[in-house]
């Protein structure tokens, strides 16, 4: 009982609220709760530091490579929970992702040979930069399986573009930006002949296959990369594997290494040693060095040639030139990690115990003074290993990633074989202190742990085995990203997450606050090109346009309704439905869905969507709203209607009338209650300073939309009882009212908002 009583001190402490406060909200206490729930003290505190009260914020956005899902995965730091996934290189039915058209086009960009390509291996993400750190505007990410980049807005979160690598099958080391994000770096991995169309022979591997690490030069204003203005610079067969760009004093060269530099071709099935043998022989594989800078400038001289339409710096031009040098590396090395003041490259060797930094002062000195070993099989010189060598740190078993903290000259490793995480000293090299992982970590970052300002306190262990963390769901485990406290001397590990969508790679986080996400898209934006989208139109001016057997409809999208309610076809019409949404409230996304033509939309505040399909089976079909946008979410429905050829309209049965005087007097009633509730909302947003919060004068904008129908429709049902039909008279009065529902729904919202942000009264 004793213990309890100290460890629930601490953790009041911890918590820092009050014994009184703390007893007060709940019947069962703390200590019960520890006891019932078995927790230590140590769970208690990592469940303090993680944990973010409702409606609070995580101080870290992280984003991870959703593996084969060819997604993003976006959750946040220290909680963990997930916020987002991004659809990049797949299909994402929920964001409409490869079902509107101008998403279509997006994901056709990754067309390889003109396949279309349904899975990604998605795998580095990098955050663009300026002067080296993050800046949060764009998200990069490769797909090593298909050689392909995409280019993620971060003002919206949504993929903008995907390009094709013309010449590499497949890539590993990317995407990694060079400081100013001028270029986006990739690297190919397994060798293949350059010239896609050309086949080769296994046996003219040396001569006929290459390797190579390809820029994609980056328009920051137009947010997206330029194929015409990239280029390669061509390698030999060697596996290339990662790459860093340098920066600070080696900002404008780019590090890669590389495994199998043996260019040993396997064969177990024709009895030859396979592949793990006779790429592992040799004691050292190579790191590329490569002046990026001047490779720009040789392609701007022209001395590129053009493979597949891509520009490509030949192995020979680049060994004349002088802009690449290789140096010996120890023995299949993987992570290149240039550390945050651009003066020292670590690097990690899978079957060396050793981390070894070199030094990019030495190596300049090494290419200035013409001092190489020796020249490779196609004449690179070779700097020796000796020469730029700053130290050797024994760190233990699979040395793979390196990150950096806040911290000077402190560095995390991870290792793979043992299981744990390093934190060193690249400066002295000191091990400082190791902390166990469950189980098998790959990558691990730091918040902005590849940036040259690095941020600290979290680190993330990017673990590939989960086996016993988490309740069994069959064979397939999930993977376990494991949150660590890097703030002490001592690493803590604080929390597991399972991530459930292929293998989440590597992950990059930035601070929270340098994010400024939109919440609204100007009413009638193609989000996808950034542009105002032809199919859009403003209220009222909805339309359909019949130009022979195509129908286009230009339509829109509020709380409750879709206009129009019914689209009429004829069986092999080609339909183009464009939907803009009016809203502009925050959150307030509309879906579109139709029956048996797969078709999904998702339509957010003042978004425009295209959706087109051929009308090939007659016969009726439901379209709704997909998302639960209002009361009255499951009403915002419609019908299409595919007519067979030639239909001629059976006469329309008169319509019963089921409402009377009393039921038109009821509605009257009901519609001047609800008009004093949004007069006294009215008369409270008014009384205070609400045009100082753009969200709520957002809102308060879409509540005059609503109410503004209002005198139309009041003049139908007045018109009508006039006439003495009470049948059309409560209909139309019960638009108004729907009308006043959504007005006093979004008043109330505001209010809401504003009480909870400290609005001032003003004086009127
Ligand atoms: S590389 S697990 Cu595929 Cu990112 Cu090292
Ligand atoms: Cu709009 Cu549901």
């Amino acid at each position: 009982m004793r213990t309890y009583a100290r460890v629930f001190g601490t953790l009041l402490i911890v918590l820092g609220v009050t014994a009184a406060a703390g007893m007060a909200v709940s019947a069962e206490s703390l200590q019960d709760v520890m006891k019932r729930r078995e927790l230590t003290q140590q769970d208690l505190l990592a469940a303090a530091k993680t944990y973010v009260p409702s409606g609070k914020r995580d101080e870290f956005l992280g984003f991870s490579s959703g593996g084969q899902s060819g997604q993003v995965i976006v959750y946040g730091i220290p909680s963990m929970r997930i916020v987002k996934y991004i659809g990049v290189f797949t299909p994402e039915p929920w964001q409409g992702y490869g079902f509107d058209e101008s998403s279509k086009v997006v994901l056709d960009g990754g067309k390889v040979d003109g396949k279309t390509i349904t899975w990604g291996d998605s795998h580095h993400p990098a955050i663009s930069e300026t002067n080296g750190q993050y800046d949060g505007q764009f998200l990069f990410i490769n797909d090593k399986g298909n050689s392909r980049m995409a280019v993620i807005d971060l003002r919206d979160f949504e993929t903008k573009q995907i390009v094709a690598n013309p010449i590499f099958k497949s890539e590993h080391g990317g995407a990694f930006v060079t400081p100013n994000t001028d270029y986006v770096i990739e690297t190919a991995q397994y060798p293949t002949p350059l010239e896609n169309k050309k086949f080769y022979p296994l046996e003219q591997f040396n001569d006929k296959y290459r390797g190579g690490v390809t820029y994609w030069k980056f328009d920051r204003t137009a947010g997206r990369i330029q194929p015409q203005n990239s280029f390669t610079v061509e390698l030999p067969p060697y596996s290339q594997d990662l790459s860093d760009a340098g920066k600070g004093p080696s900002d404008g060269w780019s590090f890669t290494n590389s495994f199998c530099t043996e260019r040993y071709v396997g064969g177990i099935e024709k009895g030859r040693p396979p592949y793990e043998a006779g790429c592992s022989a040799k004691d050292t594989d190579y790191l590329h060095v490569i002046n990026w800078r001047k490779a720009a400038e040789l392609v701007a001289q022209g001395k590129a040639r053009k493979i597949n339409g891509h520009n490509v710096i030949p192995l020979e031009t680049a060994v004349k030139e002088g802009i690449l040098f290789l140096i010996p590396e120890p023995k299949s090395p993987h992570g290149v990690d240039v550390t945050p003041d651009g003066k020292l490259i670590i690097i990690a060797g899978k079957l060396d115990t050793h981390v070894s930094v070199f030094s990019f002062d030495k190596i300049q000195a090494a290419i200035r003074a013409r001092k190489f070993e020796s020249r490779d099989a196609y004449g690179i010189p070779v700097i020796a290993m000796s020469d730029v060598m700053q130290l050797q740190v024994q760190l233990g078993l699979g040395p793979l990633h390196t990150q950096y903290d806040s911290k000077p000259c402190i560095a995390y490793t991870s290792l793979y074989v043992d299981s744990q995480v390093a934190k060193w000293n690249y400066c002295d090299g000191k091990v400082l202190d190791k902390i166990s992982v469950q189980y098998n970590i790959g990558h691990l970052m730091t918040m902005e742990g590849d940036s040259a300002d690095p941020k600290g306190h979290y680190l993330v262990a990017l673990n590939k085995l989960a086996i016993d963390r988490f309740t069994p769901v069959g064979p397939l485990h999930p993977q376990n990203h494991q949150l660590i406290d890097i703030s002490g001397d001592k690493m803590e590990l604080l929390y597991d997450m399972p991530l459930p969508l292929g293998e989440p790679h590597y992950a990059v986080a930035i601070a929270a606050s340098k994010l400024k996400p939109a919440i609204r898209y100007k009413v009638g934006t193609d989000s996808r090109t950034d542009k105002p989208h032809p199919g859009a139109v403003k209220a009222g001016e909805e339309h359909t346009v019949r130009k022979g057997a195509r129908v286009e409809v230009f339509g829109t999208l509020i709380r409750s309704h879709i206009t129009p309610e019914t689209i009429e076809v004829e069986v092999g019409d080609e339909v183009v439905i464009n939907l803009t949404s009016l809203e502009r409230a925050e959150d307030e996304t509309h879906g579109f869905a139709v029956s048996t033509y797969n078709i999904q939309a998702s339509i957010e505040p003042g978004k425009t969507v295209q959706v087109k399909f051929k009308a090939d089976k007659e016969g009726v079909y439901p379209y709704y709203c997909t998302e639960f946008c209002s009361a009255l979410h499951l009403e915002m429905q419609g019908y299409l209607l595919v007519k067979p050829k030639g239909y001629k309209a059976v006469k329309a049965v008169a319509e019963v009338a089921v409402y009377t005087k009393v039921d038109y007097d009821k509605e009257l009633k009901k519609i001047a209650d609800t008009q004093a509730v949004i007069d006294s909302v009215v008369g409270y947003i008014t009384s205070v300073n609400y045009k100082d919060f753009p969200d709520v004068v957002a809102m308060v904008d879409d509540a005059f939309d609503q109410a503004g129908k209002i005198p139309a429709a009041k003049a139908k049902h007045d018109e009508a009882a006039k006439r003495g039909d009470f049948q059309n008279a409560t209909l139309w009065a019960e638009q108004v009212w729907q009308y006043q529902v959504k007005t006093a729904d979004l008043g109330l919202r505001a209010k809401t908002y504003l009480e909870q942000n400290g609005a001032k009264k003003v004086s009127k």
